[in-house]
């Protein structure tokens, strides 16, 4: 269902809304984005949406969608489409993996171009970036492409960021079914500030057994927007603790990932002008099942009223059995 008009909003955000009224986004001029989860199909489509090709759980049919606090000056030059409202520039680009062992040049390139074309338009700071590509877990020449991937990245943060640390953006990292190596984030004129999460080593410094070239991004960023305003993105976060995956239960695996998400936002809140709540979650899943015990699982913690989508996925560890993202807002501005 569309939600009510919100005149007052003074923010662009993010939500979940049924996939049947893709028709009314479009017409909306405030619309930078709307991500669907299903197959691409063959043709270019319109821009302005991104497919992933994940499948959702249960019997819903979703799509993000990400609106401007205003109408969005959109484009698309290079191969990277861009949509800002002034305070936010959503970004997407997808290659096509020409060789199987071009995963790791391929991800530098496509990397460098999305800094460039930021800061090309005024927004030099990436704040989020969702990575997407098949066969994450599949070994190549004796690499796993997780970790192809994660050198292409490392070696082009490495290029753009003056202070590599402290300025990596949050991200999730996500095996699709098929298709390209995609990516999609948002960029800002000021940079967001680091979070890091006390119960796990920082990513970008967990030890080589992981990857040759360090995953590189933050746990967190928290972005203030300006007037108190603020946002915090949360990066695919799963059940590690120190640097080691721990349990090999689901169920297990899911209390540890809420215990670190917990923990997240307490170092997030100590840091924020005003106490952050979650205002949505995506769930990825390593295998198909009933989201049902999960969304109750979660509510136990978070409240019951957090949107939450759940996608069949792969995550970057194989033993991995699920991987929770989000995005936390100021109590205040829970009105979507
Ligand atoms: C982890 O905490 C789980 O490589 O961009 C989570 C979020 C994970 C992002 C990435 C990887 C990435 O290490 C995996």
């Amino acid at each position: 269902m569309r939600p009510p008009a919100r005149p007052d909003m003074s923010l662009f955000t993010v939500c979940y809304r049924n996939a049947a009224d893709c028709g009314d986004w479009l017409n909306d001029e405030r619309l930078l984005a709307l991500v669907r989860f299903d197959q691409t199909p063959p043709t270019a489509t319109d821009r302005r949406i991104c497919t992933v090709d994940l499948a959702e759980l249960g019997s819903a049919a979703t799509v993000e969608v990400w609106l401007g606090a205003r109408a969005a000056r959109a484009g698309c030059s290079e191969g990277i489409y861009h949509a800002g409202d002034g305070d936010v520039l959503f970004l997407h680009a997808r290659l096509d993996e020409y060789a199987p062992d071009a995963l790791q040049p391929l991800t530098a390139v496509l990397y460098r171009r999305l800094f460039a074309k930021a800061r090309a338009l005024g927004y030099p700071h990436l704040l989020r970036l969702w990575n997407y590509f098949p066969r994450i877990n599949q070994e190549c020449d004796g690499l796993e492409r997780y970790q192809a991937f994660c050198a292409g990245r490392h070696q082009a943060l490495a290029a753009e960021l003056a202070e590599f640390e402290t300025r990596l953006p949050a991200a999730s990292a996500i095996g699709t079914r098929a298709g390209d190596l995609q990516l999609y984030g948002l960029a800002a004129r000021e940079p967001g500030a680091q979070i890091e999460n006390p119960r796990q080593v920082s990513a970008f410094h967990y030890p080589r057994q992981y990857s040759r070239r360090s995953p590189s991004f933050s746990r967190a960023i928290l972005k203030s927007w300006g007037e108190g305003r603020e946002h915090l993105y949360i990066s695919g976060t799963a059940s590690i603790v120190g640097h080691a995956s721990v349990h090999h239960e689901l169920a297990a695996q899911l209390e540890e990932t809420l215990a670190n998400l917990e923990a997240l936002l307490g170092e997030a809140n100590r840091r924020a002008a005003r106490p952050l709540a979650l205002a949505l979650l995506k769930i990825y899943v390593r295998s198909e099942l009933d989201p049902a015990p999960l969304r109750v699982r979660i509510a136990r913690t978070f409240g019951d009223n957090i949107p939450l989508l759940f996608l069949r996925a792969d995550i970057c560890r194989r033993e991995l059995l699920i991987e929770i993202e989000g995005l936390a807002t100021e109590f205040a501005a829970r009105h979507l």
